[in-house]
């Protein structure tokens, strides 16, 4: 037809590309460069929403602008289909959690085809199959094997309705579940762990060779999770026990300063304390550990809640002076960081201090803050301003060491290297450093996930599963009740969980957990290079051929955890190896949020903008072109604020000209009328960078400049048949692919060609074209315009300045008078004051 009707190009063009698949990335014959491009899979809890079409729209920007500058370019897509949404959404319709999963996937994958995202559709992986979660297995099994996988107990957020283990993030600053509304507690259980602690110095490390290719932001999210500490480990002997009790300190200059020990609560070594103390005191410690378990990680370390303890009745000594220290048991310390137990010194830090003033403990100032010329009344008042016992307020500052013996007049930073030095060489202390990093607690006790493959013996032996039995397949569902009891569903599949012992054949038991997701997601990326391969997790060649991925796209909600796992294992797997990188997405972009009336769509808010009824009313490009056109990438888009049917209108003049071309297919664009030309050229020459540096939005705003420019060559004496229009047309079609891939192909059919406009190599600007056109400089000489020049756009004031003196007109002008004053306006005017 002679109209734009987007419904109509799209029925069209579908099919077409779903029998010629321009989008496959197997031709192992294809030597051109590569480009690994991959969008962040989706998790299948539903239709695909607006959140997911900007994602797809802005990865696809750059999968398509790759192949149209001629790279070999594998942009994959599966499916992240293990885990709770899934599970929990499956409990409260009462489905199956593979029916409701698999349905989900086909949903989004048919709206994706729609939605023309540039997939590789022979790649598709979904977690869920055995296909895939075999692979986690294996990888768990290396890990094991080496020493990465281990089980502890430990202690975890239990909620006692719900009857299930809660991660950190679903325990709301009140201590109350956000599930239940019950108290959270804390539950001593014993669960799997993946040693990514083993790694922290190197995941923290390599985070420089992303400087500039990650989002500075991201990247400071994964340094204060990985949090490094360096300080000092320091034995203090307790009386009454063998073993001394290590404590870590940033502050070891502080040592004589330390008037008293502190102990978790949560640690051993307090009930251990505890059971030696008389009955009073472990009557005390008892309750007050039980009031402990109901405290949050956030509120213990909250500074401004007032400081709780008990005394435990035992004693320290002070390696470096021989001072009696009292322990005591206190919740502001943790069980699971450092070593769980701290010298508390209350001079210089502030929860010590407060913890000091509220048990009337000792405070010893060690470092004496830097006074600098007083006179003698200020003198007494820098004492008191000074003294932490009467202000409230620690000492955290450099200074001078006093009350500290050999450090007698050392600032801080020597006196940390020498304490150090002296406590080595008494072997009761050496430097040391910590992490705010935890190990992975991987394992979870849902029905929805990767079977951990180990069996327990009677005895509790572990025996791997040997790898030629994997996969060990998740039992079906039927007769399993799925609701969490905070035991693994899968510990009552009878058939399934009673197995022979693997060495005798006695009674033995498979390990009933699941693997947190996150695994899944950690090395996915490598699974697609060889999705259909059933004898190895991925083929290094191919591996060797396309990874790491060059860009990876994707939104900031997973700047920390599956950013921080996929690096881990990919580190593993360098370690074992397997793989020849160390980092798994050479460059990141996070894409915004769309929002609606400046806020997140929720269905609380009821302000759910739906991303079918959009397509329905617009079309997929102009969905698609919106997407890019509302600002950079990275920022949020509000949906109230841009507007589709705006993109709908250029779309159909962009097509219009293509429709509107009378040029044969073969007209050589020489010849055309070069002012078209040069704005096409310029296009050509300036995109590549702006893509590149993610400028999609400044590129749509070139393309609607150059439609523009060319319905004006075709409305005026230019005329459609022109070799300019046809080639300005045909660069429009090309570019627009990037966006609005059906208006794109359309246009491509109206100007004589085969589809795929998607594989189209971007030509060349000719740099004839983009010789800088000039501009006339006016130059005036007391209000009268005296000459006038030809320069370059960009000329500089100066230039433009001295150019205007050598002016014939301006040198007649100037004739015996006196210059008081010149300004400068480049490029275009300079104005000569003379003296009256
Ligand atoms: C003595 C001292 C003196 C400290 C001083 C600080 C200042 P970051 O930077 O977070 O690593 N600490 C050690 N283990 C702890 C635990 N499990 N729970 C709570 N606090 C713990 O902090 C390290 C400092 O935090 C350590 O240095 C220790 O207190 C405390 F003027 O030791 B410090």
């Amino acid at each position: 037809g002679a109209t734009y009707d987007f419904a109509e190009i799209q029925d069209k063009w579908l099919p077409v590309w779903d029998k010629i698949e321009p989008f496959r990335s197997d031709d192992p014959s294809d030597e051109r460069p590569r480009k690994y491009v991959l969008d962040m899979f989706p998790y299948p809890s539903g239709d695909l929403h607006m959140g997911h079409a900007e994602a797809y729209a802005l990865g696809d920007v750059i999968a398509r602008y790759w192949r149209h500058r001629d790279y070999n370019v594998l942009h994959p897509i599966g499916w992240d289909s293990f885990g709770l949404p899934a599970e929990n959404a499956a409990i409260k319709r009462n489905l199956n959690p593979v029916t409701w999963t698999y349905d989900n996937i086909d949903q989004q994958k048919r709206s994706m085809r729609r939605y023309a995202a540039s997939f590789d559709w022979t790649r598709v992986i979904h977690t869920s199959d055995p296909e895939y979660y075999k692979w986690n297995q294996w990888l768990f099994l290396q890990m094991y094997n080496k020493g990465l996988a281990y089980r502890k107990d430990s202690w975890v957020n239990w909620d006692p309705v719900d009857q299930t283990v809660l991660a950190n993030e679903q325990v709301l600053a009140d201590g109350t579940s956000e599930r239940s509304g019950a108290i959270v507690v804390k539950k001593k259980l014993t669960q799997w762990y993946f040693r990514i602690t083993d790694y922290a110095d190197r995941l923290l490390d390599d985070l420089d060779t992303l400087e500039g290719a990650w989002p500075a932001k991201v990247l400071s999210m994964q340094r204060n999770w990985i949090g490094r500490s360096i300080g000092a480990d320091v034995d203090f002997v307790v009386e009454g026990r063998d073993t001394p009790v290590t404590v870590f300190t940033t502050r070891p200059d502080t040592l004589y300063g330390a008037t008293f020990m502190v102990v978790a609560p949560d640690a051993d070594l307090a009930t251990e304390l505890a059971a030696k103390a008389d009955d009073a005191t472990r009557v005390a410690f008892d309750d007050y550990l039980t009031e402990v378990q109901k405290t949050t990680e956030i509120e213990r370390q909250a500074t401004d809640r007032p400081k709780t303890g008990v005394f435990l009745g035992a004693y320290a000594i002070n390696p470096v002076n021989g001072e009696r220290l009292p322990v005591w048991a206190a919740d502001y310390v943790l069980s699971d960081y450092g070593t769980g137990a701290i010298m508390a010194v209350p001079a210089h830090d502030q929860r010590d201090l407060d913890f000091a003033l509220r048990f009337d403990l000792p405070i010893r100032v060690v470092v004496e803050p830097t006074v600098v010329a007083l006179g003698a009344t200020d003198a007494v008042d820098a004492l008191t301003d000074n003294n932490p016992a009467i202000t409230g307020k620690a000492l955290a500052g450099d200074g001078k060491l006093v009350n500290s013996g050999p450090l007698d007049g050392l600032a801080k930073k020597e006196a940390v290297a020498r304490a150090i030095e002296i406590l080595a060489e008494r072997g009761t202390g050496r430097s040391a450093k910590n992490y705010r990093l935890r190990d992975w607690l991987i394992s979870r006790q849902r029905y929805w996930g990767t079977p951990i493959p180990i069996i327990h013996g009677a005895d509790g032996t572990e025996y791997p599963v040997a790898e030629d039995q994997l996969p060990v397949l998740l039992p079906s569902t039927e007769g399993l009740n799925l609701q969490p009891k905070g035991s693994s569903p899968l510990g009552a599949a009878e058939d399934w969980v009673n197995v022979p012992n693997p060495v005798d054949g006695t009674p033995a038991r498979r390990d009933p957990d699941t693997m947190d997701t996150f695994v899944d997601s950690s090395w996915y990326f490598l699974r697609f290079l060889s999705p259909n391969d059933s004898t190895q997790a991925f083929d290094p060649a191919e591996a060797k051929r396309w990874a790491p991925v060059d860009q990876y796209v994707g939104g900031v909600t997973h700047a920390i955890l599956h950013l921080l796992y996929a690096r881990f294992i990919t580190k593993v797997l360098f370690d074992l190896g397997h793989i020849e990188f160390e980092e798994p997405f050479t460059a990141l972009l996070n894409q915004g949020m769309v929002l609606m009336d400046g806020s997140a769509m929720s269905k609380s808010k009821g302000n759910i903008v739906k991303l079918s009824e959009q397509l329905e009313e617009h079309g997929v490009d102009a969905v698609r072109i919106t997407m890019a056109f509302a600002g950079p990438p990275e920022e949020d888009i509000d949906w109230q604020s841009v507007s589709p049917a705006a993109s709908n209108k250029f779309l159909a003049r962009a097509w219009r000209i293509a429709h509107d071309v009378t040029s044969d297919v073969s007209t050589p664009a020489i010849g055309g009328d070069v002012a078209l030309r040069r704005v096409t050229h310029h296009l050509l020459a300036d995109a590549p960078a702006l893509i590149e540096s993610f400028k999609f939005n400044v590129v749509v705003a070139r393309l609607m400049e150059l439609v523009n420019a060319t319905r004006k060559a075709i409305d005026s004496g230019v005329g459609p048949a022109d070799p300019a229009v046809r080639e300005a047309a045909e660069v429009i079609a090309v570019m627009l692919d990037l966006y609005a891939p059906y208006t794109a192909e359309d246009m491509w059919q109206l100007l004589g060609y085969e589809p795929t406009v998607s594989l189209v190599v971007w030509p060349a600007a000719d740099p004839a074209l983009l010789v800088q056109e000039s501009i006339t400089a006016v130059v005036q000489v007391d209000g009268k315009v005296r000459d006038r020049l030809e320069v370059s756009p960009n000329i500089s004031a100066d230039d433009l300045e001295v150019a205007a003196h050598g002016l014939p007109g301006v040198l007649r002008a100037l004739e015996g008078r006196e210059i008081v004053n010149v300004i400068v306006r480049a490029p275009k005017i300079v104005n000569i004051a003379t003296k009256p």
